[in-house]
This record gives structure tokens, C-alpha cells and sequence, in this order.
């Protein structure tokens, strides 16, 4: 069998459509705006480009409460303005890839409107209704202790007046789980996919796919963390029980009549063969699922998001070696990434974003990342090594839901606490998703480019836009003597990606040193072509010992100055400066 498939060797690009570029200088950005850097994204190297959700919707969760999946938020434009898309994507030989967030949908959607006006309604069943539980003191008490995934404050179960019944929202009261269970909504569904895969669409990125088979028992949660009333539930509906015979049924109904890319979105799942049977080349499910390992290396294990735990380079490589040999050695595919619009800006989560050494940092990201197997993930501003929000901005400059609810959450526990204010403005700062949110930076000009300078974007542009922006990196791609911009630095790796795909795409993959905490190193071969890969994740000079017997024949890039590349390595210690990452021919 021909294992090359053009979805494995793409480099897709994912568009955050408010923060992207506003074209009519409502401080929003829009469909004609990202029409407008289509070139942009071809140069820089794009195949793909995968926009978050566009359709029509109240915003409650930035379009991912979809109020009708087959009309375009006036906010963002209009059909024609997404057929236009299509069509100038078609001449630069781009794709274009939907968000598809079929888990539940807006409280505005016509189908909950119907489903809550009565208990007899025919779409009554498209939702999850269940009946009051009474406390041994006869107060009203929903169905299970499910916590909201994006307030953990609050319970997942909704109280709806007029039916006296609760409805089942996992993850905000304005986004109702649809009932999977009723095969008219699946049916619904795949028209949904039809709808716009007619339309000329590639395919989909498929939001919490996994979440939408629960435990038809509806159990509690044991109880992990403490002082919460309400847990995390995701056991009882992570990878439930019909999950894989819905996905079939979808890639069978629709999916496998067009020549797409599927990439499902599975959070809380670790299990190798629940991963396998969602993305085995013979299971007929999806081409490959964003797994959260790596983007969840900083999180308390089985706590809330919001908490922070250390890591060093041991856990970076059990998680990369785990994914990456997974998907060799059992035929399944993956997908490379370490932002998106729900984590913070990478340079500042995994590297040191101060002025020094925030480029070094996301130069390394970019070896990293350009070198893995699997399907290639870029978010907007990655490439230009945007950074988290400043430390000094005040909580209300956050604008996320999520956000919003755990300060909230911080506030009501600890009233009044000065210290623990302080606290979660530091956990906000580090691990908010409003910091992958915020405006992308082209220019130098006030609003950084993304709107017009006396308009005012719906979110804050980051302070740092008079450095850090893409006209710059494009004005200049050796900012230093044998340095490259980080556009420029992205734009050869992605080159390079391509020229050695048979290497870095579908090559084999071996760790190297796995017990050293700083270094982060690995192999790529195919046949007798091999590449190494050594990246310094840390802030020291490191003497590294670890190359062992592994002989790079020549170093060919690096983060620093290549014009001084280690000429060749003498089988015995490399000094690798701080965030310094090398490759090399083997
Ligand atoms: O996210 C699902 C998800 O589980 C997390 O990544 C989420 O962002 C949260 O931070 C967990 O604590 C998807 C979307 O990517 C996200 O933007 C939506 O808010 C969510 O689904 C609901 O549609
Ligand atoms: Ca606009």
C-alpha cells in the first residue's frame, strides 16, 4: 500500500478569524481579511488553512456555540465572501479546512429553541434533558456532579424553567450537548459535513469529536479535587461507549466520498488503543487527532487547567517518543503542534520569552517541530514568535469565557485574599488561552496593522507589537549576521520539511539520551538518510555527552549564529548554548 497521502505531508495553518486581519474596521477580524494574506501564507509555505469557527453565532465561546452551521456570522462576512475564499485558495493551489463543532451547539440554535419550547417538541430528544435529583433536605439538585469544562465552578447540568427539566452543557449554559444517541441528529450532521464539503471545502477539524458518545448511566464523578462541589466528568464521556461506530458510520455516510483531511480534537484521552482505533489507516475514522500530551505537560495531573506543575526535557521526550513510535509502529498518523487558540504562545510556555532570548526560543520550537512525524499544525503568530500578554495587564483585558470564570472562581474562594488575586493573575497570564488571542501583528503602526489606527480591536494588541511584528521579519530576515528572522527561520524549515519529507514526514524516529533533563534529542532516517535533531531546553550552557555513538556528519542549521556551526562533532561533548538547538546530517 502507498502510504504517502497529501494530508500527511501538508503544512496547515490555523486561522483564529476574529484576531486575524479586519478589513472593514470594525475592530473584528474577517473572511476578506484572511482572503487578503493568502500570499503571505503561500510564501511563508502553507498548504492548509484550517479557520476556527466562522459560522453564525451569539459568541458566547468565540463561535464555538454555532447557532446555524450553514450560514456565515454577519460579523465575519457572508457566503460569498467564504465562496470567494474558496476560489482565490484554489488559485494559489491552497486548501481550505472548516471547523466542524457538532458536540452541541448554541442555545440560539433553531434545534435547541424547539427542543426547550416543550417536553413534547419534536426535537425535544436532540438534547440531553434529564429530571431534577431532591437532596435528603429537598432542594432541587442536578442529575450528576458533572463539572463545566469551561467554569469549574459551576455545575454542567442547566435548569430550564419551563420544561422543570435540566439540560446537559458540558461546556458553557449557551452550549447544550446534542443527544448523538438519535440518529436524525446524526443524520443532521452529516448533512452538515455535505453542506460545505459541496461547497468546496477539504475537510474538517472536528472540535471535541471524542465527547460525543456519553455513559448512557450518566454517573457521578469521584471526587479529585477538593473544595469543589461539581468534578471533572470527562471519564463518563471521553471516548464513550458508540464513539468509534458514529465515526465509521460518518466516514462511510460522507467523509469517504470526498478526498479530504479529517483531524479530531481529543482531549482527556491517554489510552494507546482508544487512540489506534480512531486513527489506524484501516479503521476508516479520522486521519489523525490532535492529542493534548505535549500542551498538557504544565497541568496538574487529573486536576482542573488552570493549575501549574513542573516539567523538564525527560517529560518533553516521553511524550514525543510515546506519540511518535505510536503512530509508526501501529500504523496510525499524527499531528505535530504546540499552539492553538485554547494554549498559551508557545515561546513563553515551553522557552524564555524575555527580549534576549524569545527568538532563540522559538527558532527551537520550530526545529522541533518541523522535524516530527506527522502532520504539521501552525498557528497564527507562531511563525513571527508571538508571546503571551504582558504580566501588568489588568484581568479585565482578558475576554475569554474561560478566563473570566476561573478569576471569578479564584475571587468567591478566596474573598478579599490579596495573595491569591495575585496568584491567578499569574496563572491567567501563563496559561490563558486569551494569550494565543489576541491580534496578530503585521505592522509597526498603532493596532499593530491588524485594524485601522483610530479603530478599537475587540481584544488588546500585546504591548510588544513595535518589535514584534511580521513586517519587520519580512523587511529583514537576517536581523543578525548568519541569523535568521523567526518568519524566515519558519519559512526554510518548512522548506526543508519538503525537500527531505521522505525523512521528516515519513522517516523512522529514535530518542536520543532520554534520562538528561535539559536536552531534547532525537533521530530521523529513511534508508541511509539520516538527520539529528539537539535542542537545549533550558536556559544554561549544557556540556552534552549524549550523542553517544550517533555521528552528525555536518551541522546544517541552528538558532545561533550559522556561520559558526559546530564544524563537525567529535563523537564527545557538544556545548550547547542556552534554548541552542542544532541539526544536523547523520
Ligand atoms: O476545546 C476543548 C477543550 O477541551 C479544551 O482545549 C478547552 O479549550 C479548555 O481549555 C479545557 O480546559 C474546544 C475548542 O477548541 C474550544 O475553543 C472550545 O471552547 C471548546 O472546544 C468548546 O467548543
Ligand atoms: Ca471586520
Amino acid at each position: 500500500v502507498d502510504k504517502h497521502k497529501w494530508w500527511k505531508e501538508a503544512v496547515v495553518y490555523q486561522i483564529y478569524p476574529a484576531s486575524f486581519l479586519d478589513t472593514n474596521n470594525d475592530g473584528w477580524g474577517d473572511v476578506p481579511g484572511i482572503t487578503q494574506k493568502l500570499d503571505y501564507l503561500k510564501d511563508l509555505g502553507v498548504d492548509v488553512i484550517w479557520t476556527s469557527p466562522i459560522y453564525k453565532s451569539p459568541q458566547a465561546d468565540m463561535g464555538y456555540d454555532i447557532a446555524d452551521y450553514e450560514d456565515i456570522d454577519p460579523s465575519y462576512g457572508t457566503l460569498a465572501d467564504v465562496d470567494n475564499l474558496i476560489a482565490e485558495c484554489k488559485k494559489r493551489g491552497l486548501k481550505l479546512v472548516m471547523d466542524l463543532v457538532v458536540n452541541h451547539t448554541s442555545d440560539q440554535h433553531a434545534w435547541f429553541l424547539d427542543s426547550r419550547s416543550s417536553k413534547t417538541s419534536p426535537k425535544r430528544d436532540w438534547y440531553i434533558w434529564k429530571p431534577a435529583n431532591y437532596d435528603s433536605d429537598g432542594n432541587r439538585q442536578p442529575p450528576n456532579n458533572w463539572a463545566q469544562i469551561l467554569g469549574e465552578a459551576n455545575s454542567a447540568w442547566v435548569w430550564d424553567e419551563t420544561t422543570q427539566e435540566y439540560y446537559l452543557a458540558n461546556f458553557t449554559p449557551e452550549q447544550p450537548d446534542l443527544n448523538w444517541e438519535n440518529p436524525d441528529v446524526r443524520e443532521a450532521v452529516h448533512n452538515v459535513l455535505r453542506f460545505w464539503l459541496d461547497r468546496g471545502v477539504s475537510g474538517f477539524r472536528m472540535d471535541v469529536i471524542n465527547l460525543i458518545s456519553k455513559n448512557q448511566d450518566f454517573p457521578d464523578a469521584d471526587i479529585v479535587v477538593e473544595g469543589h462541589k461539581y468534578q471533572p466528568g470527562c471519564k463518563h464521556y471521553a471516548n464513550g461507549p458508540r464513539l468509534h461506530e458514529w465515526l465509521q458510520d460518518l466516514n462511510k455516510q460522507v467523509l469517504s466520498k470526498y478526498d479530504t483531511l479529517t483531524v479530531g480534537e481529543m482531549p482527556f484521552v491517554r489510552d494507546e488503543d482508544e487512540i489506534i482505533k480512531g486513527v489506524g489507516a484501516t479503521r476508516g475514522e479520522l486521519n489523525m487527532i490532535f492529542a493534548f500530551d505535549l500542551v498538557d505537560i504544565d497541568n496538574v495531573p487529573g486536576d482542573f487547567k488552570y493549575t501549574l506543575h513542573p516539567w523538564d526535557a525527560r517529560d518533553m521526550k516521553k511524550i514525543i517518543n510515546r506519540l511518535q513510535r505510536l503512530m509508526l509502529e501501529r500504523d496510525g498518523w499524527n499531528s505535530v503542534f504546540v499552539e492553538n487558540h485554547d494554549q498559551p504562545r508557545s515561546v513563553s510556555r515551553y522557552t524564555d520569552d524575555s527580549d534576549e532570548w524569545r527568538e532563540y526560543g522559538a527558532k527551537l520550537l520550530c526545529l522541533m517541530q518541523t522535524s516530527l512525524a506527522g502532520t504539521l499544525y501552525v498557528y497564527q503568530g507562531e511563525e513571527l514568535g508571538m508571546r503571551n500578554v504582558p504580566a501588568s495587564w489588568d484581568p479585565e483585558e482578558y475576554k475569554d469565557i474561560e478566563s473570566i470564570n476561573f478569576f471569578n472562581k479564584y475571587r468567591q474562594m478566596y474573598p478579599n485574599d490579596e495573595e491569591k488575586f495575585a496568584v491567578a493573575r499569574d496563572i491567567l497570564q501563563r496559561k490563558s488561552r486569551d494569550n494565543a488571542r489576541t491580534p496578530v501583528q503585521w505592522t509597526s503602526a498603532p493596532n499593530a496593522g491588524f485594524t485601522s489606527p483610530d479603530s478599537k480591536p475587540w481584544m488588546r494588541v500585546n504591548d510588544d507589537y513595535p518589535t514584534v511584528n511580521a513586517e519587520a521579519q519580512l523587511a529583514n530576515p537576517t536581523p543578525a549576521p548568519g541569523q535568521l528572522s523567526v518568519h524566515a527561520f519558519w519559512k526554510r524549515g518548512l522548506e526543508k520539511r519538503k525537500e527531505h519529507k521522505d525523512v521528516f514526514v515519513y522517516g523512522d524516529f529514535e530518542i536520543i539520551d532520554p534520562d538528561h533533563d535539559k536536552v531534547v534529542a532525537f533521530r530521523r532516517w529513511n534508508g541511509n538518510k539520516a538527520f539529528l535533531v539537539v535542542l537545549n531546553f533550558s536556559g544554561e550552557t549544557v556540556q552534552w555527552e549524549g550523542l553517544g555513538s550517533h555521528q552528525a556528519k555536518r551541522w546544517v542549521a541552528g538558532t545561533y549564529d550559522e556561520r559558526q556551526l559546530p564544524s563537525r562533532n567529535k563523537s564527545g561533548t557538544i556545548e550547547l548554548r542556552p534554548w541552542e538547538g542544532l541539526l544536523g546530517i547523520a
